[in-house]
């Protein structure tokens, strides 16, 4: 069930349903129905925080929710949800967004290979449906994403690991698609804005991470899991985390719709439901 935890506008409530229908198109487009089955179930749900963002990026440098936009946005939760099934994999998950993953239900090679379509398929719909410039901003992710991913596998258990270095993994492997969907809201809304927008998405997404690790603080520690916030502690963490939501409002370019007040604020209302949600 899709469910939103931060406040959006009339028009990307509108705008959120043409995602959904996108992604189910997207990972209905195998030729082999079990292979839709299993992407069909990884990306039945989630926050859709990513489509959010880059929803509201495109509105605030003043595009349109038009099929570039709505496509950039169901590429990313894509992506998004095929790095997950990696992951789950990787950490031998059992259960993720509620149901069995696919490496608890049919094995680790039909995990691998269901990951690896979707991160396919979201390159080809980019490619198709938005441009060729899209679809290299999207191999430059994936590529990103494995090397943090990388990095945090050879350094999680690292007793010698600087916070310096846990940062650099989280930017990789989990604010790169933050910054990947503000890109492409620039990118859809035609604005030269790169820059700015990629810098909002990075502050976003460091943020988004480094709160998930203080909330899985505890059993981190147990784990032996050296996470930014058990080499920092928790309030520098936290202190840090809304010094990024103010660093990430800073970046938003200045122009003058209701989008703009929204996409400066999207940080914050995160950071305060995460806050609230373990309360
Ligand atoms: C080959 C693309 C590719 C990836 C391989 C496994 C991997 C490298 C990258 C995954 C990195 C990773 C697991 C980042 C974690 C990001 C994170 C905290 C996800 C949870 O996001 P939410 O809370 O999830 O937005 P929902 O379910 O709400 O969408």
């Amino acid at each position: 069930m899709l469910t939103t935890v931060v406040p959006t506008l009339p028009m990307i409530a509108e705008a959120l349903p043409h995602v959904e229908s996108n992604i189910r198109e997207l990972v209905t487009s195998s030729t082999l129905s079990r292979v839709n089955d299993a992407s069909r179930r990884v990306t039945a749900s989630g926050k859709r925080l990513r489509s959010i963002v880059i929803l509201t990026g495109t509105l605030a440098l003043g595009g349109a929710l038009d099929k570039r936009a709505i496509t950039s946005a169901a590429c990313v939760e894509v992506l998004h949800a095929g790095s997950l099934v990696h992951d789950d994999l990787m950490d031998n998950a059992t259960e993720r967004r509620g149901v069995p993953t696919i490496n608890a239900d049919w094995g680790v090679g039909p995990a691998l290979l269901v990951g690896d379509l979707m991160l396919a398929k979201a390159g080809q719909a980019a490619l198709r449906d938005i441009s060729a410039e899209a679809a290299g901003h999207i191999a430059a992710a994936v590529a990103d994403l494995v090397e943090g991913q990388f990095m945090e596998v050879l350094d999680l258990h690292d007793r010698g690991r600087t916070a310096d270095r846990a940062l650099k993994s989280i930017e990789l492997k989990t604010a790169t698609l933050f910054r990947l969907g503000c890109v492409l809201a620039n990118h859809c809304a035609g604005t030269g804005e790169e820059r700015r927008m990629a810098e909002y998405g990075t502050a976003f997404g460091l943020l988004f991470q480094l709160v998930d690790d203080v909330l899985d603080l505890e059993e981190d520690q147990r784990e032996g899991v050296y996470s930014y916030p058990f080499i920092e502690g928790t309030d520098r963490t936290l202190e840090l985390c809304h010094d990024l939501a103010r660093q990430a409002a800073d970046a938003v370019p200045d122009h003058d719709n209701e989008a703009v007040a929204l996409l400066r604020d999207l940080p914050g209302a995160y950071l305060d439901w995460a806050i609230a949600s373990v309360a």
